[in-house]
């Protein structure tokens, strides 16, 4: 039994089944952990998210940005944006369903065996792991709530900036939305920049990449993460893993075996 993590795979469902072939996956003996933008901006949306649900319980998904935005259209709170290549699924006759089942979806989930966390943008430095889990419950509960439009309708939007643990209401469910599923760089005390997409190397002033800022909370626990296709997987940190390597840019996609450390990518 292995368990890969997958980064983001955005419609590139080619890509996927080429690489769960390179790994032998077996669906009735290994586990995935996709980390979240299954979908949008490539050109198989509607497959990838079959696929997902299809893989049951050998499949744990956390959500990104990407998979949320979705939600939020489907719900009719957003529009579509010019690049957003989400109608196969849309218009798809089991949408419902999928949506639904993308709707009970995790922000994080954690394996006390193999020490290992998985969120798709990252963990600021000031939550614990503990602190971590809490807050992505929170927004869990709320997504899977009878007014999760409420949320989805309220979850735009890049401020408030900083964690305090006293937020209430919107603010704080975006604030943590944000920064589970979107964050890239941020300062010592969790304050998020959200607008600059670049690699690490040219951080905005007063900022840095999250996982450089030391976080004792994390205990021994490494995080592995997408998102940031920038970075090409180097986070030149043990304890946080990047795994977003650009497969929907022309780049490729990538599973860690969780177990042994192994890396396996497939261009695409
Ligand atoms: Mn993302």
């Amino acid at each position: 039994m292995s368990t890969y993590a997958i980064g983001d795979i955005q419609g590139c469902f080619n890509s996927l089944r080429q690489l769960l072939h390179n790994i032998d996956f077996s669906q009735q003996r290994d586990q995935l952990w996709l980390l979240g933008d299954l979908v949008n901006r490539g050109p198989n949306n509607l497959d990838t998210l079959r696929f997902a649900k299809s893989l049951g319980d050998a499949a744990v998904v956390v959500l990104g940005n990407h998979d949320l935005h979705l939600l939020a259209i489907a719900a009719g709170v957003k529009k579509a944006n010019k690049k957003d290549t989400l109608d196969d699924i849309l218009s798809a006759p089991d949408r419902d369903e999928l949506l639904m089942w993308l709707r009970q979806q995790k922000l994080l989930h954690y394996s006390k065996k193999l020490r290992t966390v998985a969120v798709h943008a990252g963990i600021p430095p000031v939550w614990s792991l503990k602190t971590a889990r809490h807050l992505a419950m929170e927004v869990e509960v709320a997504l899977r709530s009878y007014n999760y439009e409420g949320f989805l309708k309220h979850m735009y939007g890049n401020t408030p900036a900083t964690w305090r643990s006293n937020l209430k209401g919107d603010d704080r469910l975006r604030l943590i939305t944000n920064y589970f599923t979107r964050m890239r760089f941020c300062d010592r005390n969790g304050k998020l920049e959200l607008s600059t997409k670049t690699g690490p190397a040219q951080p905005p002033m007063g900022f840095a990449p999250w996982f450089s800022h030391p976080n004792p909370g994390m205990a021994d626990a490494r995080i592995v993460f997408g998102h940031w296709a920038a970075l090409d997987g180097n986070t030149g940190t043990q304890g946080a893993i990047g795994l977003d390597t650009g497969c929907v840019w022309g780049n490729k996609l990538t599973a860690l075996c969780l177990e042994s450390g192994e890396h396996f990518s497939v261009g695409c």
